[in-house]
């Protein structure tokens, strides 16, 4: 029998915890295979909802489910660790600035960086979901200077997953046909959802929509706003579809892409594309034996370059604001 894998939540009791738990539970993000054991880390006041939801976890009785940990200490809830999912973050609040929202952050992901470091196994693979989520990402990699940096990920999978379900209503050639489409650069507004390299139903995706007022004032705009578009209509963010893409991300990264496809993740940036070194960007990525590899050689068009650049951009401000408050 396999050794169960410690799968760490951060944020465990929040709606998106929620979605994820039993999903992880029952299968969904290592394989059917694959025992797993859950370390839920939450703040001290939302211990008890997190309890609440282990005895719901108990009483699915997941033949997978080897254990569940609850703690509030991340030196805690990181030992052993094989994969972190960093959920729980300080949401922006009213008249709160950028640098407010960044160092209360930086609270956050700075200790749980070093609790990583510090405690988690040698395998350790990261996800951070939590908002700003590339720079969280960013923090916590910076606080954990003895883990490969490669091992530190960023969540743009939603993004993807809206954009290939945005191209499918578009042309009508079902998910399952369409592929290479890029999320590229923050997890924000300003991230470029790109599908000049994308294809549908083995055509070029861009040149079978051959709508450029489509693709910049509906396209564009729909995946980078859905966020708030979802809140506006169901009164709550995303969370079902957060936890789904939060599972395909981790699965992908452990399994693999397909060949010829590839997906979209923040990874760290070792300069392709012109995205300055070291910042955690979505780009075009392959995964094999754990690994997320860059997408090499794409041709980036003028229409892509300033969309890039412009998310880019934002992410080296995100940085230069975190290295101001002496978070990394
Ligand atoms: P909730 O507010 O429902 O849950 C967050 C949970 O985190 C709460 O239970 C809170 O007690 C906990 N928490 C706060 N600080 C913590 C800490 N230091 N250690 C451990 N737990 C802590 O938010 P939810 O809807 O679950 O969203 C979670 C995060 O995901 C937010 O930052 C949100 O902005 C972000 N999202 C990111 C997405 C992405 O694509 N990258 C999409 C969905 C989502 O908006």
């Amino acid at each position: 029998t396999r050794t169960p894998v410690n799968v760490t939540v951060t944020g465990a009791a929040g709606q998106i915890g929620y979605a994820l738990l039993f999903r992880i539970a029952s299968g969904h993000l290592l394989g059917p295979d694959v025992p797993v054991k859950l370390r839920l880390l939450e703040i001290t006041p939302a211990l008890k909802a997190a309890e609440g939801t282990a005895m719901e976890l108990d009483d699915c009785a997941f033949p997978l489910l080897k254990g569940i940990d609850i703690s509030d200490d991340p030196n805690v809830a990181f030992d052993g660790a094989n994969v972190g999912l960093l959920v729980g973050a300080r949401p922006r609040t009213a008249g709160m600035e950028r640098g407010d929202l960044l160092e209360a952050n930086g609270g956050i992901f700075g200790p749980q960086g070093k609790a990583i470091n510090d405690h988690a196994a040698d395998d350790i693979r990261v996800l951070v979901v939590g908002n700003p989520a590339n720079t969280n990402a960013l923090i916590a990699q910076s606080s954990a200077p003895d883990v490969p940096a490669d091992r530190f990920t960023a969540m743009t999978r939603l993004d993807h997953n809206r954009a290939i379900s945005q191209l499918s209503k578009k042309t009508g050639v079902p998910v399952s046909e369409i592929r290479r489409l890029t999320i590229w650069g923050n997890h924000s507004a300003t991230q470029y959802p790109d599908i000049f390299h994308a294809e549908v139903a083995g055509k070029n995706a861009a040149e079978t929509v051959n709508d450029e007022k489509w693709l910049a004032e509906e396209f564009i705009p729909t995946v980078a706003k859905r966020g708030a578009a979802i809140i506006a209509a169901r009164g709550a963010s995303s969370a079902a579809s957060a936890a789904n893409a939060a599972i395909d991300h981790v699965f992908t990264w452990t399994n693999g892409t397909a060949e010829g496809d590839w997906t979209s993740a923040g990874v760290v940036s070792d300069g392709s594309y012109g995205v300055p070194e070291g910042l955690i960007s979505s780009f075009p990525v392959t995964a094999k034996d754990g690994r997320f590899e860059i997408v090499q050689g794409l041709d980036v068009n003028e229409f892509s370059r300033a969309r890039i650049d412009a998310s880019v951009a934002e992410l080296e401000e995100e940085r230069e604001a975190v290295r101001g408050l002496g978070l990394i």
